[in-house]
């Protein structure tokens, strides 16, 4: 099995029961949320070995979140409780179309607690791969201070360092994201991008640019992720692409989170890229089927009957 590396915030997500304007939203779910660990299940579920690093708030909220990782079988040793930091809170809006809206409560988050000194060469140990995401940066400024040590001593140790802008406006301004992105895309092996972050990062979203961008920054494989109308690659030169798989979303929160995972499982088993861009399409498409950040996650079993389109036995 290859080993994932990852690392990251999260947070209890409060799902609304019904759709619409959040002011007239009465119930909701307890769920369980934050973007590099939808990442982290979604790799676990894929069967691959995934080891999260985060904080959480000494709190019932932690608690659960922490055995909910743990019972996805990420291995949560380098998770710690901290006291003094609630367990971050994310109330979503879901629009009738699945599209939505996050409400935060995370200005203390735990993982403020976490150090640069905290990451030692130990947690690479059987690591095939190190993934972060821009979420983590966007908490607090000097995330880039940890970021750059991993990414670091990733290099050193010669594993690969995927990253996803995971732009979040409501975390931080464009400018602040842009100039800490430019200070890391040079680190970054495989770039998982939305069409839009892409644009609002590089100002540009023709093919001829974003090539150029990844050829500047030394990025081996600029992936882009376009929702409905499915992803491309650039590498080598060269673009390749890959329609989308239609489905009915009801929620599509999580689904960038899976697609991350589903390119890094073909990426790791060495798929030809044509069936990488597709398992990917395909996490990214089951995803938004299921209400949840990440219970839409498929097992790795599933994901090829899906493709293939096969019937499956329901009774
Ligand atoms: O990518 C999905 C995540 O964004 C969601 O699970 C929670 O908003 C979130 C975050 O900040 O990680």
């Amino acid at each position: 099995k290859y080993g994932v590396l990852t690392l990251g915030d999260a947070m209890i997500t409060l799902n609304p029961e019904e759709t619409g304007p959040l002011r007239f939203v009465n119930r909701f779910e307890r769920k369980v949320g934050g973007a590099e660990l939808n990442f982290a299940i979604g790799c676990a579920r894929l069967d691959m070995r995934v080891k999260w690093i985060s904080r959480l708030g000494n709190d019932e909220f932690g608690r659960v979140i922490y055995n909910f990782a743990r019972g996805e079988g990420i291995d949560v040793s380098d998770v710690a409780f901290v006291s003094g930091y609630p367990t971050s809170l994310n109330f979503k809006e879901i629009r009738e179309d699945g599209s939505g809206k996050t409400f935060y409560y995370r200005q203390q988050s735990p993982i403020l607690t976490l150090n640069p000194e905290d990451i030692t060469g130990s947690m690479f140990d059987g690591i095939d791969l190190v993934h972060l995401t821009g979420v983590f940066l966007a908490i607090d400024p000097r995330n880039i201070h940890i970021a750059k040590r991993v990414m670091e001593m990733a290099k050193q140790k010669e594993i690969p360092v995927s990253f996803d802008p995971n732009i979040r406006l409501k975390l931080w301004s464009i400018e602040e994201a842009r100039a800490v992105y430019s200070d890391l895309f040079g680190h970054v092996d495989i770039l998982l991008s939305g069409l839009d972050e892409i644009k609002l990062i590089t100002g540009n979203d023709s093919e001829d640019s974003l090539a150029e961008f990844a050829k500047v920054n030394g990025i081996e494989q600029l992936v882009i992720k376009d929702g409905e109308n499915g992803s491309k690659l650039y590498n080598k030169g060269e673009w390749h692409k890959k329609e989308a798989f239609p489905v009915r979303p009801v929620d599509t929160v999580g689904a960038g989170d899976g697609y991350d995972a589903g390119y890094i499982y073909g990426y790791l088993q060495g798929l030809p890229i044509d069936e990488r861009l597709t398992f990917a399409n395909a996490v990214g498409a089951i995803v938004t089927t299921v209400s949840g950040d990440n219970e839409g996650l498929p097992y790795l079993d599933e994901v090829l009957p899906f493709i293939r389109k096969e019937a499956v036995v329901e009774r």
